[in-house]
C-alpha cells in the first residue's frame, strides 16, 4: 500500500522542496497552504512527473474551524497518514520589542504555534486511532537560540520546540514517531521577502555566504521519514558551513560548493 503524507505549507520553499522528495520516493500526498492556484499547479506537476495521487487542501492554518472542516473532510481512503510534516510557517518583521508591531506577533504566533496545534490535534488522533504515523516538526535554530530583533520569531520557534518535546512524551506509547528538523538560513525560499514584507533590499541576506538550501531541509526530513520504524530522529539542528550560530556567519562572500 502507498504511504501519504501530509504536508503543511507546500506552495513554496521547504514544504514545497518535500512534497518534491516524498513523491519522488512513491509516496502520495496531501498538500496544503493558502494559495491554491499554486497547489493545484504542484498537484498536476507531481502527479504526471512521478505518478502519485495529490489531494490538494486549501486552508489558512491560523483559522481553527476552517482547518477543522478541511481535514475532517478527507475522503476515507486518504486518512491512512503515515507522516504530517508540519512546515506552515512565517517570520514578520525584525525589529525590537518596543517598537514591534502587535499584529505581525499575532501572525507568527497564530501561525507558527496555534495553526501547528490545531493540524496536529487533528492528524494525530487519526495517527493513534491507525496505531501509526510520524510527525515531523520544522522547529529552527531561532527555537534553540535567540538573536536581536528576533524576539516573537524565536518565542513561537521556542514553543514549536517545546511541543515536539511535549509530542513524544504523549506519543511514544501509542508507537508513533516524533520529530523536528531546526535549520538556520534556508534559501530558494519566499522566508526572507515575507519577513521583510516585500522588500527585496532588506530580504537580500543571502547575497554574501551560502545558507542551505530548501533541498538540504527536505533531504533531511525524508531522512527522518525513511529511518527503520524502531528509530526515532528527535531533532536535527542543521546549518549552512559558514553559519555557525544565528549570529556567527561568515559573510565574506559565498564560498563555491
Ligand atoms: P516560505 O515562505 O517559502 O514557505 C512558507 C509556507 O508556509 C508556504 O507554503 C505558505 O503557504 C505556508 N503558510 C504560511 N502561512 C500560512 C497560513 N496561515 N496557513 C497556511 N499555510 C501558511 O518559507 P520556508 O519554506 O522557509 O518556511 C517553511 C518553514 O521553515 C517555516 O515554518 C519557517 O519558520 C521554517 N524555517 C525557515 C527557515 C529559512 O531560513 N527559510 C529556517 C528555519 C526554519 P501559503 O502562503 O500559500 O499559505
Ligand atoms: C529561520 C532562520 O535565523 O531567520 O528560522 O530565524 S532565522
Amino acid at each position: 500500500m502507498k504511504r501519504i503524507v501530509l504536508i503543511t505549507g507546500a506552495t513554496s520553499g521547504i514544504g514545497k522542496a518535500s512534497a518534491k522528495i516524498f513523491a519522488k520516493n512513491g509516496y502520495d500526498l496531501i498538500i496544503t497552504g493558502r494559495r491554491e492556484k499554486r497547489l493545484l499547479d504542484q498537484k498536476k506537476k507531481l502527479e504526471s512527473k512521478y505518478g502519485v495521487k495529490v489531494l490538494p487542501l486549501n486552508f489558512d492554518v491560523r483559522k481553527r474551524k476552517e482547518v477543522k472542516r478541511c481535514l475532517e473532510s478527507i475522503p476515507t481512503k486518504w486518512k491512512n497518514i503515515d507522516l504530517l510534516l508540519n512546515n506552515a510557517g512565517l517570520a514578520k518583521g525584525f525589529s525590537s520589542i518596543d517598537q514591534g508591531n502587535i499584529d505581525d506577533w499575532e501572525t507568527m504566533i497564530n501561525t507558527n504555534v496555534l495553526g501547528l496545534l490545531y493540524v496536529s490535534k487533528i492528524v494525530s488522533k487519526i495517527m493513534i486511532k491507525n496505531k501509526k504515523g510520524h510527525i515531523i516538526n520544522i522547529c529552527s535554530t531561532a527555537g534553540h537560540e535567540v538573536y536581536p530583533n528576533g524576539n516573537v520569531y524565536c518565542a513561537s520557534k521556542h514553543a514549536v520546540d517545546a511541543i515536539t518535546k511535549s509530542m513524544r512524551l504523549d506519543f511514544y506509547k501509542h508507537g508513533l514517531r516524533v520529530s523536528q528538523v531546526s535549520p538556520g538560513h534556508v534559501e530558494q525560499t519566499e522566508f526572507a521577502m515575507v519577513r521583510f514584507g516585500g522588500d527585496e533590499k532588506k530580504a537580500s541576506i543571502y547575497d554574501d555566504f551560502v545558507p542551505l538550501s530548501s533541498k538540504d531541509v527536505a533531504k533531511t526530513v525524508y531522512f527522518i521519514a525513511s529511518q527503520p520504524s524502531h528509530v526515532n530522529i528527535q531533532d536535527v539542528l542543521m546549518m549552512g558551513t559558514q553559519q555557525a550560530n544565528s549570529i556567527f556567519i561568515d559573510r565574506r562572500g559565498r564560498t563555491k560548493n
